[in-house]
């Protein structure tokens, strides 16, 4: 059976690689697992066919035979279940790999989106100054910590996992606003992540979409 994702038909990051797609498919090239790619517009996500698979007309989904996955964490955790590779197979370190899937996505990224979505929507209104140093503090509270806790490991618990494919991911959104700089250990280890070669295939992958894209136009 032939495993599906979806991802944008051009991706508003430019082929930057921050769409969640990139997470998906950097655990499916880090298992080995080929897969297919369905490409949508925006206009087309939010179309009843796209809704049916997922229900917030967003992407990436995840389509295996009858199983239909939405949620980026939710999908690279089955991929990790699946395969080895991503996950350890004893309990505790298991556990506290998938902690760190939750910690990415549930505590890291939900300032760092802030922050990205009121770039896009309030750069030009008169309160954007005054609400970025505010913003910015949401977003380095995280980095401290995280900052701290990895010290000069080079993955969060033991060997890379898809808690780490998750967590560098989720940091790679801040790579241009200038807040890692502060952090040259967060710096490294995004650096390890993107230096990985499952990472670069994917990379490449969702590039050429881009390219391909911007060259039929
Ligand atoms: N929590 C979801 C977020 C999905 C999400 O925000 N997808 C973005 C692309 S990265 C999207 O589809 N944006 C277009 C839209 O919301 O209309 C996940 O991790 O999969």
């Amino acid at each position: 059976m032939t495993v599906t994702i979806t991802a944008f038909e051009q991706s508003p990051d430019r082929g930057r690689g921050l769409a969640r797609d990139m997470r998906v498919r950097w655990a499916l090239e880090e298992v080995g697992q080929p897969y297919d790619v369905h490409l949508l517009s925006f206009a087309a996500m939010k179309k009843q066919a796209h809704l049916s698979l997922h229900p917030f007309g967003q992407i990436p989904t995840y389509e295996d035979g009858d199983l239909v996955l939405f949620e980026s964490g939710a999908i690279v955790l089955h991929i990790a279940e699946q395969h080895a590779g991503l996950l350890p197979n004893e309990v505790g370190a298991r556990a506290r790999a998938i902690m760190w899937m939750f910690a990415a996505v549930g505590t890291v990224e939900p300032p760092i989106v802030e922050r990205s979505a009121a770039y896009l929507m309030e750069r030009d209104k008169p309160w954007y100054a005054e609400r970025l140093p505010m913003l910015d503090g949401r977003v380095c509270a995280q980095l401290d910590r995280l900052s701290r806790h990895l010290g000069d490991a080079e993955w969060l618990d033991g060997a890379f996992s898809a808690g780490d494919l998750m967590m560098v991911h989720v940091l790679r959104r801040l790579e241009s606003s200038g807040l890692l700089q502060d952090y040259p250990n967060l710096v490294a280890y995004i650096a390890r992540g993107e230096a990985r070669p499952a990472y670069k295939q994917a990379f490449a992958d969702q590039l050429a979409v881009f390219e391909a894209a911007s060259a039929g136009k």
